[in-house]
C-alpha cells in the first residue's frame, strides 16, 4: 500500500489523495509538515515540500509527478484525457491552479486566515486578505467561468485539471470564503458538484474535523 507524506490541509496533498481515491487505491497518510527535517522524508522530498509518495522501496515528491506516476501504475479510471487537445487543457488547468490560483488562495488568504492564527499565534493581515478576496480572486473566477462549457474543465470526465482547481478552492472555503453564485453561477455549481464526489467529500469532512468542525 503506498504512503502519502504530508498534512491533510495542503491543496497539493489533497490533489494526490483525491487521485488515489478516484482510482480506488488504498493508501496510508503520514502527516508530515512542510520543511520537516525527518531524514526519510527528505530523501524522497529534497526540497522539503509536501506531498511525497512512498511506494514499496521507492519514493519521490511533487503532486503533478505523483499524479502522472499513479496514472501509469493505475490507468483506470484515467485522470488525463486521451484527446491531445483536451489532455493539454487538463495539464494547463493543473498548472494554472498550482501557480496562479495558489498564489492568491494559499499565502494571501488561507495562510493568513487559518495558518497564521493557529500555528504562528498572530492575527491575519486583514487588509491583504480583503485585497486578495475583493480584487485578485474575481478575475481568476471570471476566467474559470469563461472556460466552463460542460461538466468538466477538460474532456468529458474528471481530470487532473478539475482536481487541481477544485482542491485549491477547498482551502478558500476552509478560510471562510465562497464563490458568488450571482456573478459566477457556472463556476459555483461546478465546484459544488465536484466537491460532492466521495473522493473530495471524504477529505473535506476529515479536514473540517482537523480544523475543529
Ligand atoms: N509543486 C509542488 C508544490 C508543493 C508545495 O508547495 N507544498 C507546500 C505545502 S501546501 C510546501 O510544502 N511548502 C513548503 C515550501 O515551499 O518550502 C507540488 O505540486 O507538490
Amino acid at each position: 500500500m503506498p504512503t502519502v507524506l504530508g498534512v491533510n490541509l495542503s491543496p497539493f496533498v489533497r490533489k494526490v489523495r483525491v487521485a488515489l481515491a478516484e482510482k480506488g487505491v488504498p493508501y496510508d497518510l503520514v502527516p508530515i509538515f512542510p520543511q520537516a527535517t525527518d531524514e526519510e522524508f527528505r530523501k524522497i522530498s529534497p526540497l522539503g515540500k509536501v506531498p511525497a509518495l512512498r511506494d514499496g522501496d521507492q519514493g519521490f515528491s511533487d503532486s503533478s509527478v505523483i499524479g502522472l506516476y499513479l496514472e501509469k501504475k493505475h490507468p483506470s479510471p484515467s485522470l488525463y484525457p486521451s484527446d491531445p487537445f483536451e489532455y493539454a487543457r487538463a495539464l494547463w488547468f493543473e498548472e494554472w491552479a498550482d501557480s496562479a490560483l495558489v498564489n492568491v488562495v494559499g499565502p494571501k488568504i488561507f495562510f493568513e486566515k487559518i495558518v497564521a492564527p493557529r500555528f504562528f499565534n498572530r492575527e491575519p493581515d486583514a487588509e491583504s486578505v480583503e485585497k486578495a478576496v475583493q480584487e485578485e480572486l474575481p478575475p481568476l473566477f471570471a476566467y474559470l467561468e469563461s472556460q466552463l462549457t460542460g461538466d468538466y474543465l477538460a474532456g468529458n470526465q474528471l481530470s487532473v485539471g478539475d482536481i487541481a482547481v477544485c482542491s485549491m478552492l477547498v482551502n478558500l472555503f476552509h478560510a471562510g470564503y465562497g464563490i458568488d453564485t450571482q456573478k459566477f453561477p457556472k463556476l459555483a455549481r461546478y465546484v459544488a458538484r465536484i466537491h460532492e464526489r466521495p473522493s473530495f467529500k471524504n477529505c473535506i469532512d476529515e479536514e473540517k474535523a482537523t480544523l475543529g468542525g
